[in-house]
Formats: C-alpha cells, sequence, structure tokens
C-alpha cells in the first residue's frame, strides 16, 4: 500500500519536514493580566507508536470536506476515545504506562469572525518533548523541550467557524536531545500543562522584563520591553504604589529601556513584597506582581540585599503518584506549606523548568528558588543541534520567569563529564544567562574528583555558586570521606550542597537498620548535617529530596519503580525521621538570622 516504509521518518535519508523547530515562546512570553480561553478538556486522542500519522498524513482531511479523504486512513481523529488535557497519558492507562512515541491530540477550534485588527495565538503550556502543531490540516511548526511554554501564531490560518487542531506529541528520548536518555525521573508523555488561546491587537507586548538595578544603591528600577507589531508608540509603564508613571520610548527593532529612580520596599523572605506593575501600549495591556530584591556572590559569600544569607533548602521534582507531571494548585500549595514546615527559605527545582504557577507561589511565599534546565548527565555536548535545544529551553525559562523575585539562580546543568566540550557548551549557556539578566546568579551540580576527594570541575571559573551532589553515606560508603572531603576543597566560591541523601522506605518489608531503611536515612542526615555546618564555605543545602518520585530505572524490592529519598512518602502525607532532623536544624539556623 502507500504506506510501505518508503517516506519513513527518522531514517538517515529522509528529511523530517515536520522537524523544523520553529516554535518557542517568543512572539507571546509575557500572558500576564491577559484574558484567555482555556483549551484545556477532553480532546481525542490516539498512540502512534509508528509514527504512521505523520506519514499517512493524518491531519490532512477534516469532517467538513470529506471529500480529501483519498485513502483509507488507518485513524479518524474526529471520533473516537478522548484523554483530558492536560495530562500525562503514562498516568491515564496501564498499557500507555511506558508508552513512548507520537500520541495525536485533536480538538474542534469554534471561532466567531475575527476583527481586523486582532490576533490569535495558542499557547502550550508544556507538552513532553517534540509538539508538532497542525491546524485545518496545515503544518505550523514544532517546539523542543518538555518543560518551557511555546505559541503559535493562527492569525492567518484560523477561519470563522469550526477549525480543527491537531497537536503530535512525542516523548521519545533521543540522544541528541536535552535531556537524553538516561535521567533519573519517569519519562513521561503528553500536553501536561495548560493550553490557551490569545488574543491580541495587532501590536502587542511580547517581552517585559522589570527589575531593581543591581548596583547596591537600591534605587533604581529598570524596565526593558519588546513589541512586536507596527505600531512603535511609547509604552505607558505604571507602578502605582511607587507614585511611576512613565513612556518608555520604542525604537525600530521594538525593543524599548529605562531606568527609573524608585526606592521599593525589597523583597526577601522575611517580607515578600510584590508591587502591581503594568503595561500599556494603545489597547493592549499587561500587568503583573513582581518583588525588588538584589542577590550577588562575593567571594564565598550569596547576599541578598546586602546581607549574607544561607540557603536553608529542599530539593523537589515535579512528580505525584496519580497525575504524574501535572500538578494542581493545592499541590503546589502543599509543596510550600511543607518547606515551610523544614524551615525553608529555598527550594531547588529540580531538573527541568517547573509550572510556571509555583515561581509565583514562591514570589508570594518568601521562598527563593534555584531553576534549571536538564542538561543532565553525559548529553552529546559536542552537536550543535543539542546546544541549541538546551540554548532554547534556557531562553524560554528566562523569559518566563525573570520577573519573579524568587529565583535567584539559573542553573545550567547536573553532573556533567569534564570535557572541553562540555566546558565550552556550558559556558554558552551561563553567557546567555548573563546577558539575558544581570540580576541573578548562575550555577550548575559541578564534579567531584573521586580519586582526590575534592571538589575540582573546570566550569567552576564561569559560574557564581557551585553546587554540589554528594552521598557521603549512601552512594559514597564511607561517610567520614566527606570530612576529608572538605578538607581538601578550596573552592574560593560559595558552595551549595545541591544534593544529598538516602534512600528510606516505610512500606510494607520495610527494614529495621541498614540500607533502605528509615533509620539508616536518618542517621545519613544527622552525620550530614553535623559536618555541613562547620564549613565556612558551605552556604547552603538542598537535600534530596522533597518527596519520593516515580522513575523507572530504581527496581529493588525497595523502589518498585520509585527513588525513595524522599523526606516525605510518595503520599505527600507521611513524614520519615529524616524530616524532622532537618527541619530542627534549620530552625537554629534559622532563629541565629
Ligand atoms: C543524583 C542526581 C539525581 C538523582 C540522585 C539519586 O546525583 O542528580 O537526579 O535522583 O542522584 O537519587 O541518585
Amino acid at each position: 500500500g502507500a504506506d510501505n516504509g518508503l517516506a519513513c521518518l527518522h531514517d538517515e535519508d529522509y528529511d523530517d519536514p515536520f522537524n523544523t523547530q520553529n516554535l518557542n515562546s517568543s512572539t507571546l512570553i509575557f500572558t500576564g493580566g491577559r484574558k484567555s480561553e482555556s483549551l484545556n478538556g477532553e480532546w481525542n486522542f490516539c498512540v502512534d507508536l509508528l509514527d504512521t500519522g505523520l506519514r499517512q498524513k493524518w491531519f490532512s482531511f477534516t469532517p467538513e470536506a470529506p471529500e480529501e479523504k483519498t485513502e483509507p486512513y488507518d485513524y479518524d481523529p474526529y471520533v473516537g476515545e478522548t484523554v483530558p488535557v492536560p495530562s500525562c497519558w503514562s498516568m491515564l492507562k496501564d498499557k500507555w504506562y511506558f508508552f513512548e512515541g507520537s500520541a495525536w491530540y485533536t480538538r474542534p477550534l469554534d471561532l466567531d469572525e475575527q476583527p481586523d485588527d486582532e490576533r490569535l495565538f495558542l499557547r502550550v503550556g508544556a507538552a513532553q518533548y517534540d509538539c508538532k502543531v497542525f491546524l485545518n490540516g496545515e503544518f505550523l511548526g514544532n517546539h523542543y523541550g518538555g518543560s518551557t511554554p511555546f505559541n503559535v501564531e493562527l492569525t492567518k490560518q484560523a477561519k470563522q467557524g469550526r477549525n480543527w487542531l491537531m497537536l503530535c506529541v512525542n516523548n521519545t528520548r533521543t540522544l541528541d536531545r536535552v535531556p537524553m536518555r538516561n535521567t533519573d525521573w519517569f519519562n513521561y508523555g503528553g500536553i501536561y500543562r495548560d493550553v490557551e488561546l490569545y488574543r491580541t491587537p495587532k501590536t502587542l507586548i511580547s517581552d517585559f522584563f522589570v527589575y531593581l538595578v543591581p548596583d547596591s544603591s537600591y534605587d533604581k528600577i529598570a524596565v526593558e520591553l519588546q513589541v512586536n507589531g507596527p505600531d512603535k508608540t511609547p509604552v505607558i509603564v505604571e507602578l502605582a504604589e511607587l507614585g511611576i508613571k512613565v513612556e518608555v520610548p520604542i525604537d525600530q527593532d521594538g525593543f524599548g529601556k529605562l531606568t527609573i529612580p524608585a526606592k521599593p520596599e525589597l523583597w526577601s523572605p522575611e517580607n515578600p513584597r510584590l508591587y502591581s506593575v503594568s503595561a500599556t501600549l494603545s489597547a493592549d495591556r499587561i500587568e503583573d506582581q513582581i518583588g525588588f530584591r538584589q542577590i550577588e556572590q562575593i567571594g564565598t559569600d550569596i547576599l541578598l540585599n546586602g546581607k549574607p544569607i544561607f540557603f536553608r533548602g529542599i530539593s523537589v521534582h515535579e512528580d505525584d503518584e496519580f497525575t504524574g507531571k501535572v500538578l494542581r494548585d493545592e499541590d503546589l500549595e502543599q509543596r510550600f506549606q511543607h518547606a515551610k514546615e523544614l524551615n525553608c527559605n529555598f527550594m531547588r527545582f529540580a531538573h527541568y523548568p517547573h509550572d510556571e504557577r509555583a515561581a509565583k507561589m514562591a514570589d508570594r511565599e518568601g521562598i527563593l528558588l534555584w531553576e534549571e534546565i536538564p542538561v543532565y548527565w553525559a548529553i552529546d555536548f559536542k552537536n550543535p543541534d543539542t546546544l541549541k535545544d538546551a540554548s532554547n529551553q534556557l531562553q524560554e525559562l528566562i523569559k518566563r520567569d525573570r520577573n519573579r523575585a524568587s529565583v535567584v539562580i539559573w542553573s545550567v546543568g547536573n553532573e556533567n563529564p569534564d570535557t572541553d566540550e562540555r566546558l565550552s557548551f556550558m559556558k554558552h549557556l551561563v553567557d546567555t544567562a548573563r546577558d539575558m539578566d544581570p540580576t541573578r546568579l548562575t550555577s550548575a551540580a559541578c564534579l567531584v574528583n573521586h580519586t582526590k576527594n575534592r571538589i575540582e570541575d573546570r566550569l567552576i571559573q564561569h559560574i557564581n555558586v557551585i553546587g554540589i551532589n554528594e552521598y557521603y553515606g549512601w552512594y559514597e560508603e564511607n561517610f567520614d570521606d566527606l570530612i576529608d572531603f572538605l578538607d581538601n576543597s578550596d573552592p574560593g566560591k560559595p558552595v551549595v550542597i545541591s544534593e544529598t541523601g538516602a534512600d528510606g522506605y516505610i512500606g510494607e518489608g520495610k527494614l529495621e537498620k541498614g540500607f533502605f531503611s528509615e533509620s539508616y536515612m536518618a542517621e545519613v542526615y544527622r552525620k550530614q548535617i553535623a559536618t555541613l555546618r562547620q564549613r565556612e564555605f558551605v552556604k547552603g543545602i538542598s537535600p534530596w529530596i522533597l518527596y519520593d518520585f516515580r522513575v523507572e530505572r530504581r527496581q529493588n524490592m525497595f523502589q518498585q519503580g520509585w527513588n525513595r529519598k524522599g523526606l516525605i512518602a510518595s503520599d505527600k502525607k507521611t513524614k520519615k525521621t529524616a524530616f524532622k532532623l532537618l527541619a530542627d536544624f534549620y530552625a537554629e539556623l534559622k532563629a541565629k538570622n
């Protein structure tokens, strides 16, 4: 038949027409204050392991024009099974648990007549990893990167009446992507964050960055704006609570920047003060709640608003026993509640960009954040496409979250082998972060030289804060080596212990002592706390991890598909003994400050 595999996708000599990578978040980065129509809800759905849909072009006919259907297609996108969006298909049916490949999402889009001066955008909060977008049979582009939002303009293709939107989402792990094949978290698939439709005027404010100028004078706010469209009139920026209303001139490229004298109350964990900021350009208006603060690194110190700070942290994944990567508001609130019970002032969002609602909550809750992209372990550092993917994810994350006062660190990687290619790859990412954002520190979980038992990583010269994942008492069986390790290291920069911990299994068949017992886990925490507290250059700790999380690679009888290093079990309720040890330690540090 026609589908004989000759035009097989991913065959080496096949030029994949759907791999354009032209979608990103750049036209509609800024959604704050805009009204949207939710496209969440039931979508028609079909898994497509063999990519038959792309070869047979399942998207090419619509029910309104059945004559375009020239052959008996192997799937009808307009009838049949549905799934909710957002969701992870892995969680919906047992037979989809390990499914890795393409899946098709289809839904109608009924539109009124579109006013001439209106633009229409589809925004996808996140789809893991590759998402191809089709409207009324036309391919509009694809997006790489499973954890950052992207948008696609539908103005030209959308028509009055019934339209059909199809998204082909592929969660195949590949060697050239970020992340690559091997990770220590579950490979969920699907559209797992909100899908929305936005209407804007012809000219819109597409990007908006407002920050306290980081020159230690605390008396200037900078505004940077990007405008998309023909109108180049000034944008009015208002910060009513500070008595500010200014016009920001826009240049020919649509860019505008202004520095304004202002003395805002500073944002901090103790006083998470946010200000309403708005920007108006004719009919377009956006709003945000923004905090102003300064974070800097001097020698081995980290300073918040000029005062040395210690990060009392905890690491967390985006994972749920029942919904996978879909986190409801209550889930996120509970997460901050647990962090507060631990007396934390800091969280590490590992190992990829988390839901954008989480950073907004952290702004309100007064929790400092480390945000990160999935440059994890040995990705393909010599491949320019891999760098492009990583860099795009970093830029999308920064643009999404750079108005969040809570975010103080951009982390560009986790435990990557120290090769020349990796060094230049990572330096490129650090430079990108600095160019786009002068108001945050850079970091990465760096390397330990295990022979010399010391911190040793050429990347350290390029970043502000050295993240160290150390598992003395767990993967490194001799705990006392931690003492040597710290003695041997002289990093000259602040070190944040970005991971430490041990598995503690508390379900049926649990052990009283030894590896995987809760008491052993607690013992590791006791020793870690006693040792780390004595080191001058250790300026923060974010143990691994708040909750047990699902992962394919952990299959012994205590794990059964879960990494059990959580201070709280996978039910997100049951606390292990180590929880209180850490909470008490942090309470003591907090009292001293
Ligand atoms: C690490 C990784 C983290 C793992 C953790 C572990 O070093 O960064 O992703 O989950 O160790 O539990 O082994």
